[in-house]
Parts: C-alpha cells; structure tokens; sequence
C-alpha cells in the first residue's frame, strides 16, 4: 500500500515536471503582420540577357526585390526581431544557407546569429563572386566557381550587412546578424511569429531594407500571443 502510494506521489512529480519545463519551453509569442501605407515604388524588370545560363531559368524575367509586396498591402522581408530585453543566447550550430540560383540571392534577406555558421552555395553553372559589405565585421569577397563547395563563415558582431555580388551587378542581398535566436522574415502574407518568449519587457524592431526600421515595446507575461504590427510608409521611388 505504502510503496503504491509512493510510485504515485513520484508519478505526480513526474507530471508536474514535465509541465513546468513545458511552460518554460513555451513561453509566449509575438506575432501580427507588416504592412506599408502609400504606394511603393514598382520592382523593375532584371536583363539577365549577358548571363545566358541563368537568363534561362527564369521563364519570365524577374523583378528587383528592394521592395516586395503582396495582397492587402503586406510587405514582405522585414526583419522581425528582439533589439531589447532578451538575453543572447547561444547560436544553433546549424548553419544558414545563402543560395545563389539563376543569379538571385535566395533568401532575398537572410536572419541568423552572431557565431552561427554562414553557408554560401552556388547552384549555378556560372561563377559568382560574393561581396558581403560589412562595416562593423570583418570585409571579405569570395570567388565561387561552378560545382565548388559551399563557403562557410560567420560573423562575430551583430550588423545588418548588404550583400552583392562583384560579378551580377543586379544581385543584392542582405545578412541580418541578430545578438539572439528571436527572429522572423515577415512572409508573403507579411506575418511573422517570434515564440518561445519568457516572461519580460522586449523591444521588437521591424526592419526593411528601403523603409528603414521601427520599434515597439511589448511586455509578455506568461503563455499569452501578443500581437504586434508594423505599418512602414513607402517612399514612391
Ligand atoms: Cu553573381
């Protein structure tokens, strides 16, 4: 009777263990959607007519990428993160992949962490020749011909870093090196979702690449969702 009851007391502890580290594990989110209000500049048609091999894998040409937007004013690719109030956390040992295809960056805008590995692949049957303008981290460029293997780097300091390519005078693109592991791209929709908060005052930056950056102070209490939306003014040109 006695040891019965003891193997539940332990099972009950158990249970509530696992709860509470469930709760931590949860935390609460942050999430809404980026809009912009005016009327954006319209993307312009890239020539890729000099780069035959990837001029080929775009059935119809494609567009710059500066601004992009979708149904109901959503703007996407803004960098959705915590400025303020969450502690750095270490960086996963997963790395975040930079594809060049058909001579595009994709990701158009890259999130990742200060000392998470960097992985830059070439898809293409062209060389590319990776330029990330650093000021804050250290400036390099990297030649990358067909078929070699990926370059892997990462940057030590947090910066928002333009990337082009010294070859492809249209490639751009941009690194967002972020001090912790809360961010999000605002998608297609313009939504963006930053969980797993623990309970505390957090500065959330919206950042886009032409529209510049705004700032919002949210206060998340247990494993509650907090909406949180940004509208940015867009600039005609
Ligand atoms: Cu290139």
């Amino acid at each position: 009777m006695r040891a019965k009851l003891i193997s539940i007391t332990a099972a009950l502890a158990l249970i509530f263990a696992a709860a509470l580290l469930h709760a931590r594990a949860g935390g609460g989110t942050i999430s809404g959607k980026v809009t912009y209000e005016g009327t954006p500049a319209k993307p312009k048609p890239i020539d890729m007519s000099k780069e035959p091999s990837c001029a080929k894998q775009h059935a119809t040409p494609i567009t710059t990428e500066t601004v992009v937007t979708g149904p109901g004013n959503s703007l996407e690719n803004v960098v959705v993160y915590i400025s303020a109030g969450a502690p750095d956390d270490a960086a996963p040992s997963e790395p975040a992949t930079f594809d060049q295809k058909g001579c595009q960056y994709i990701p158009h805008v890259l999130a990742f962490q200060v000392n998470q590995p960097l992985k830059v692949i070439n898809d293409d049957q062209t060389s590319h020749n990776i330029h990330p303008l650093a000021k804050v981290n250290r400036e390099w460029n990297k030649s990358q011909p067909p078929g070699t293997p990926p370059i892997v780097d990462k940057y030590d300091k947090p910066e928002f870093i333009p990337v082009k390519c010294n070859v492809h005078p249209w490639m751009h693109g941009t690194f967002a090196v972020l001090k912790n592991s809360h961010h999000a791209i605002s998608g297609q929709d313009g939504g963006f979702s930053l969980p797993n908060l623990p309970a505390g005052k957090y500065t959330v930056t919206g950042w886009h690449e032409s529209y510049g950056e705004q700032t919002q102070e949210v206060t998340i209490s247990g494993s509650e969702t907090k909406t949180v939306n940004f509208v940015f003014k867009a600039k005609p040109y």
